[in-house]
């Protein structure tokens, strides 16, 4: 069966791989691309966005523009961080071929979710989870299009937050957004900072993508190279969404019932878990064999040019 995924993103190095992964797979059918403010301000991820569509001459997969501001905080970040100059390692992939779809991002999602067959339509939000909070609360009727979502967001560990001590950068960012996201009742799988840290790019694993030897392998580890060297944080996150979409077998996994700190507290931002065995929404990913995840890539990769 043909996984249709509407991906909601911030692109970022690992925002990009994750995408490309997305595209080399033939279980998986791109809707189209929302873009959000988070690793940089919302209008170059957008541009960002069709850069990596373009790797793979993409351009009927729409890519329309979202929240350029968090649901109630501010947000004036300049810079791409570990990202690179431009927000995808400076490894010279060329300038967009096009100009971002009109419609609103969250609208157009909306749309495209009422319409659908229920529970049809798998989300996987890459970001800041401010376009999936204003869905859900500007447009309820777009719920029972949603089969489940993939979240790239919070720490389990009580000090594993990469934003603060305690919180992860995506929840961080907009807490308000995250925490409706959390209560929605919406069935979400989340991959954390724990399930990604020991999935680490190191030089034998990026060397294992490269010997991959097609156009996108080369730009996957030229995209890890650069990551590597701007950060010393350089565990896989954003693709771990993906990989867990066509490998579900590769990652343990436990139900619990999640919410996110909010208010005037040092762990605004934070996840608060606890593992249940009742009925629940909600599911954490444990960290995955890293290698076995690095071989899947490396062989996704080589299928295509
Ligand atoms: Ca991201």
């Amino acid at each position: 069966m043909t996984i249709s995924l509407l991906i909601d993103t911030d692109p970022g190095i690992d925002d990009a791989i994750a995408i490309w992964l997305a595209l080399s797979a033939p279980e998986i059918e791109i809707l189209g691309l929302t873009a959000v403010l988070g690793n940089g301000p919302v209008g170059p991820c957008a541009e960002n966005a069709i850069r990596i569509l373009d790797v793979f001459g993409r351009t009927d997969i729409p890519v329309h523009v979202g929240a350029a501001q968090p649901l109630s905080r501010s947000y004036a970040r300049k810079g791409w961080g570990v990202h690179g100059v431009d927000g995808l390692g400076g490894i010279g992939l060329p300038a967009p071929s096009r100009k971002v779809n009109g419609e609103d991002a969250v609208t157009w999602m909306a749309g495209i979710l009422t319409k659908a067959t229920p529970s049809s339509i798998t989300l996987a939000p890459l970001g800041p989870l401010t376009n999936i909070a204003r869905l859900l609360q500007d447009h309820p009727e777009a719920k029972r299009g949603i089969r489940e979502m993939i979240v790239m967001g919070g720490a389990t560990l009580p000090e594993g937050g990469n934003a603060t001590p305690h919180a992860e950068y995506n929840f961080w960012l907009d807490p308000e957004a995250a925490d409706i996201v959390c209560a929605s009742g919406v069935p979400i799988t989340l991959v954390t900072i724990e399930t990604a840290r020991p999935v680490s790019a190191t030089p034998a694993r990026i060397a294992r993508i490269a010997a991959a030897d097609s156009k996108v392998a080369r730009h996957v580890a030229d995209l890890l190279r650069a990551y590597v060297h701007e950060s010393k944080a350089d565990a896989l996150f954003d693709p771990l969404v993906m990989v867990y979409l066509l490998r579900p077998d590769l990652f343990p996994a436990s139900d619990a019932r999640f919410r996110v700190e909010m208010g005037d507290s040092p762990r605004l931002g934070a996840l608060n878990w606890q593992p249940t065995l009742e009925a629940t929404p909600h599911r954490l990913l444990q960290a995955p064999d890293p290698d076995a995840i690095f071989d899947f890539l490396a062989a996704r990769f080589q299928q295509h040019a």
